[in-house]
């Protein structure tokens, strides 16, 4: 299990307060699609995501911030990241049969799409944000079987 010191969460929380986090849900979204094209296999219903700039464009993806607020709960939450989202891990596992090898391609997506949005500020939290990444990702494999 992934422990968080007091200071990991101080600085997730600082961080996750500076971001914004729907417009770095959505470009990470984005960005896994267009860097990880085999990624857009369990988009099909996204329509079309057929070069980067439709991917960046894509009105679904666009819509699609759910990744990342939905870690909003888990900040919540964060020293019990396994049973926050044990719903979620089902529904990938049994329903979108999403590798969970994704949940890491991801979270390291979003690592450099926040360090992008907070510029060098975000340097000295990433360690933090390093492991509550890793947590998610571990979190939402769990379930499967
Ligand atoms: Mg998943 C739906 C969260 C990684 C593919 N994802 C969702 C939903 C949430 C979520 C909250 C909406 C569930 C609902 O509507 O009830 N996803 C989530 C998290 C993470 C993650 C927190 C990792 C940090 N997802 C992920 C990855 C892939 C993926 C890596 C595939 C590469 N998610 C996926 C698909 C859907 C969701 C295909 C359904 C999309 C749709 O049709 O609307």
């Amino acid at each position: 299990m992934v422990h968080f010191t007091a200071e990991d969460k101080a600085a997730i929380t600082g961080a996750w307060k500076k971001a914004n986090v729907e417009e770095a849900g959505r470009e990470s979204l984005g960005r896994l699609l267009v860097v990880y094209p085999r990624t857009q296999g369990f988009f099909h219903s996204f329509g079309n995501l057929s070069s980067a700039s439709a991917i960046m464009d894509n009105p679904k993806v666009k819509a699609h911030d759910k990744v990342l607020t939905s870690s909003g709960e888990a900040l919540k939450n964060i020293d019990d990241l396994k049973s926050t989202f044990a719903p979620l891990s089902e529904l990938h596992c049994d329903k979108l049969h999403v590798d969970p090898e994704n949940f890491k391609i991801l979270g390291n997506v979003l690592l450099i799409v926040l360090a992008k949005h907070l510029g060098e500020e975000f340097t000295p939290e990433v360690t933090g944000w390093q492991k509550l990444a890793a947590g998610v990702a571990k979190a939402l494999a769990y379930k499967y079987h």
